[in-house]
Parts: C-alpha cells; structure tokens; sequence
C-alpha cells in the first residue's frame, strides 16, 4: 500500500516470542498514552466466540522507543507486544537450529509439524510460494495473531485523529445468519451500547440472536462470518484525491480492510445496495444552513464522492468469512505424499467477528492519518494545528 507518511512495518509469529512494529512518520508533540493502546489491545480478545489462546495472552504493548515523558519526538516508534503461549512453543519456534536435540525437542517439534493444508487457509498456497515442507511455517505469519500489534499502531493512529477532534468506532451488523435490524438513532448511542455488548452488536436481543447462533456453530464443530461497520466522524472535506487510482481514499481503505486475514468483501455508505437504487434515490443530496455550510439529510456515499471525504461521516462495512480452522474437518490433501486427508486442527476460534472489527477499526484509523499527514504537512503538532487553522 502506497503509505504516505505514517509508514509502519511489523514483525511476529503467531507463536514466536513478541510481536513488533516501527512507526515512522508521526510529528513531534503527540500525547500518547499506552494505557489507551492497552484498552484497544483489549477490546480485540474479548469478543464472544474467542477460543483458548485468548484465555492464555493478556494483551500489552510496551512502547520502546519514539516517545519521551509520554510525547512523540518526531523519531520512530518502536512498539513491542509479548506473546505469553511462546513459553509452551520455545522449541517449536526456536529460531536457533538445533545441532544436538534432544529427543523431547524433536517430539515436540514432530508433534507440532503439519502437512495437512485447511482449506480456506493460506497453507496451500504457502508452502508452494515458499517452498515450504512444514505448513506450521506458513501458519505462524498468516494467523490473524499479528493483528494484535497493527491494533495498537491504529490506537496510536486513533490519538494522534483525536488532536484534530476525528473520533470514530466499530460495531457488528450480523454474526452467520443473524444480522441487526434495528439501529439506534444516534452513532453515539450505537457506539455506547456496542461497547456494552461483548459481540459489539448495538441491540441487546439481536446480540443475544448472535451468542445463540455462535454457540450452536461452537457444538456442531463449525465456525461463523459475519459483518461489521467501522464509523468516522468530524472529518475535514477533501481527504484523498480523484487525481490518480491510488490516491482515492476508498480505494486505499477497502486495501486497508481486504488485506485483514479472512476479509471477503469491503463496501462504502450503501456500498452493494447501490446497484439496485434509483439516482435519485442513492445521491444523497445538498443544502446550506444559515452559516452557508452544506449539510445532507442521508449519506449513501458513506463519506466518501469522488474519492475523498465529503465532511459526512465515513462508513465502511466488512464482511468477514467463516474462520477455516474448524474441528468439523473439511476434505483437504496431505502435501507430504499428496494423499487425501482430513484438514489440521489444533484449536480455534468459533467466531471473530467482533475482533475483527477492532482491527478494521484500526486499519482506517491507519489511512485517515496518513491522508491528514499529507494534506497538512507539518513535523510538529504545533505546525499541523497551525496549518489546519486550529
Ligand atoms: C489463528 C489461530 C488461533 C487464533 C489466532 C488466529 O491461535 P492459536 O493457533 O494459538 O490457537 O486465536 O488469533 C490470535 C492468536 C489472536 O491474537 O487474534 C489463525 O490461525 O489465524
């Protein structure tokens, strides 16, 4: 992805020892608290349908460079989250090769090697990209756990939109067949009572519907999908560009959201309903108030004409595929002798939904600052305040 100016790269296996990320890009003077990024770190693990690996880490980030008495210097970030089940993998994951093994190490590595591809996964076509034997490789980078560490540069990202009075969240709008019907009236009411809810679902009886729903999924073996909403408000107009493909701020967000593990699909305000609206229906139209500024009594765009923020709220929905890791196995082929076989399980979540959310929340928390970064320029907060006539 064309990242601008608040680049970032990370690091980790699921199982290895820490996840890891360096930030570059953010100005001097941001004030960033670490127990917020806890909090965010949090929100993703708790959501109902988690499985046993979420009973074993407590997620927590240790900022290790970047920041001084609680304020951004202009430097990279370095930001550290430990894997606490690493101390059950150190063998498995050793990163040493071992010259003399011993016969525990090697059970336990034999014990963990895997040759049966999960359909849905990205064993398959792993290990044949990488020439990998042992599907445990391709495991360890493509499991949604390095998502925990792109969680807390988004809560960095999230501090640093507050400073410009842009707050935005998430909530889910359907768990498999279950979707939510009946939206409170206020984004500030659907935020309050998804934050209550441990689907993230605004309507108590709907979110009852969800848990019910996951719960027969988790007894029949199986897992759930589902749709989310990621909401951002008090945007400046003329985010992103209609100049060139790649600066569209939709296109960059549906990247940002496409590339999170087990995402299917990304939409934009009425986003597949767009298809069957009249124009005059789906364009949501202009007026002036007394101050002579625009406001519109819908938002079918989501934000979002002509590839840059239009100062309406930005909604982007996703919708996230059934996790493919299922004790229910599906038919699959052993790549150790290419024989047919029944897909690897180890253990597994039921559904995600909800903490994929949080990670989409995230995600475009990521892009809107980038887009802010380049449109205001700026290496302190002093000068982008400045420069957006705060
Ligand atoms: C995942 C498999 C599970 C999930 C994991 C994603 O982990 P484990 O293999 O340890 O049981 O819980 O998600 C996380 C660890 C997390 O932090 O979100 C996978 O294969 O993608």
């Amino acid at each position: 992805m064309t990242m601008k100016r608040f680049r970032f790269l990370t690091s980790g296996e699921s199982h290895g020892k820490s996840l890891n990320a360096i930030i570059e890009g953010v100005p001097a003077g941001f004030r960033i608290k670490q127990e917020i990024i806890n909090a965010d770190l949090a929100k993703r693990q708790v959501g109902y349908g988690r499985g046993g690996r979420m009973q074993i880490e407590n997620d927590t980030v240790e900022i290790k460079s970047g920041v001084r008495f609680g304020k951004t210097t202009g430097a990279p970030i370095c930001l550290e989250i430990k894997n606490k089940d690493f101390s059950n993998w150190e063998d498995v994951m050793s990163v040493i090769g071992y010259d003399y093994p011993t016969e525990e190490m090697l059970r336990k590595i034999e014990e963990k090697t895997f040759t049966k591809a999960r359909p849905g996964h990205a064993d398959y076509a792993g290990s044949i990209k990488y020439n990998l034997s042992d599907l445990r490789d391709v495991l360890e980078r493509s499991s949604a756990r390095k998502t925990a560490i792109e969680v807390a540069i988004g809560s960095i990202a999230k501090q640093i939109l507050k400073e410009f009075g842009i707050i935005g969240f998430s909530h889910v709008i359907q768990i498999g067949n279950v979707k939510l019907d009946f939206y409170p009236k206020t984004y500030t009411l659907i935020k309050e009572k998804a934050e209550k809810s441990d689907v993230f679902c605004a309507d108590e009886m709907t979110a009852d519907r969800m848990r019910n729903a996951i719960n027969i999924a988790s007894e029949e073996g199986d897992t759930l999908g589902g749709k989310f909403e990621v909401i951002f408000g008090n945007l400046p107009v003329g985010l992103g560009s209609y100049v060139h493909w790649d600066q569209c701020i939709d296109g960059r967000i549906a990247q940002a959201i496409m590339s999170i593990p087990a995402i299917k699909a990304v939409e934009i305000g009425a986003g597949v309903d767009a298809a069957h609206l009249k124009g005059s229906q789906m364009h949501d139209e202009m007026f002036v108030n007394r101050s002579k500024e625009v406001y519109r009594q819908t938002n079918n765009a989501g934000g979002v004409e002509g590839g840059m923020t239009n100062g309406e709220a930005l909604i982007v929905k996703g919708t996230m595929k059934p996790i493919p890791t299922m004790r229910k196995s599906l038919s699959t082929v052993d790549i150790k002798d290419m024989s047919p076989s029944n897909a690897h399980f180890e253990r597994s979540d039921v559904c995600a939904v909800p903490s994929c959310a949080i990670v989409a929340e995230a995600r475009v928390a990521i892009i809107l600052v980038d887009e802010l970064l380049a449109k205001l320029g700026g290496d302190s907060l002093v000068e982008m305040k400045a420069h957006y006539g705060m």
